[in-house]
């Protein structure tokens, strides 16, 4: 039973809708629980092949619930370790697509980063306003940004707190579709669709692969790499692929 999300599937599609209106999708300790619990589920659902994480037309998350972390001490941060569950969604196998509409600021315009695609709406705002509650970032932002943006632009973004036009989000390849914000759902599900289509097994070693390429050396990666694609001869998917492609016939791939 989740308080603060709903979750559905179309197809082979699994939706996680935000569903916290009254607080512009703040996100809260069980919220963000919630979440990962429903992609986790999602990821061992057979039935799905990609996920995508909405919220409305007015915001994607307005941040982490600041009413929740008012009163928070270094020790009670310490003792709950509310970072804990976010390390989880880089434990997902399956692609995951935020959808942006209006406000994704600080623990939001996080939640889209730990997303492998982000689909956002022109006028869609991102940003990191911590700094005016004289914090900073602390689900991974200054990290996501950096490695995105350099360290230049992330300094500004970060220590000025001010929104990020989503032009230059998607001018820095954090945003992969920029569109009216009516069109956001629809191009989003189009996106998944298009994905659902793909070997599943080849989706799951390419994330691998391309997600360790941001961390590891050039020869580590490559090394991952060669696995991965070996790996990929082990389903039925590569003779499918394969075989498709040697018969002129579209091919069906069924994730085994
Ligand atoms: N937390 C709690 N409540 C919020 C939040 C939030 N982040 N954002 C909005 N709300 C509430 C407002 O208090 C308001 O409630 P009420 O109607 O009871 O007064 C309601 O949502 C609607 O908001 P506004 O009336 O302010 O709507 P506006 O359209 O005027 O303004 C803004 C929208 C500009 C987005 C404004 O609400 C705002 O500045 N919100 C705060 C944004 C922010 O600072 N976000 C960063 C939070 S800190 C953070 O994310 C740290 C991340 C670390 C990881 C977290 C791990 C747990």
């Amino acid at each position: 039973m989740s308080n603060y999300i709903r979750a559905f599937s179309q197809d082979d599609i699994g939706i996680i809708q935000l569903d916290r209106p009254e607080v512009l999708n703040a996100l809260n300790r069980e919220m963000v629980d919630e979440i990962v619990a429903q992609l986790e589920s999602f990821d061992q659902n057979n039935a799905i092949r990609v996920m995508i994480i909405k919220g409305n037309e007015k915001a994607f998350a307005a941040g982490a619930d600041i009413e929740e972390m008012v009163h928070s001490t270094p020790l009670s941060l310490e003792m709950v370790n509310p970072f804990a569950v976010w390390d989880r969604i880089s434990l997902i196998k399956k692609p995951i697509i935020a959808v942006v509409n209006g406000f994704a600021l600080g623990g939001g315009f996080e939640l889209a980063l730990h997303c492998d695609l982000i689909v956002a709406a022109e006028d869609a705002k991102f940003g990191f306003p911590e700094v005016k509650l004289g914090v900073m970032p602390g689900a991974g932002g200054t990290q996501f940004l950096t490695k995105a943006m350099g360290p230049r632009k992330a300094l500004e973004f970060i220590w000025l707190g001010e929104p990020m036009p989503a032009k230059i989000a998607y001018q820095f390849g954090i945003v992969n579709r920029l569109v009216a914000s009516e069109l956001v759902e629809e191009e989003a599900m189009r996106l998944a669709y298009q994905l659902a289509l793909q070997p599943p097994i080849s989706l799951r070693l390419i994330k691998e692969a391309v997600h360790a390429a941001v961390d590891l050396s050039l020869q580590d990666g490559k090394n991952l790499e060669r696995k991965n694609f070996y790996i990929a001869f082990a389903s039925e998917d590569q003779k499918e692929g394969m075989q498709a492609f040697t018969e002129k016939r579209p091919p069906t791939f069924r994730g085994m």
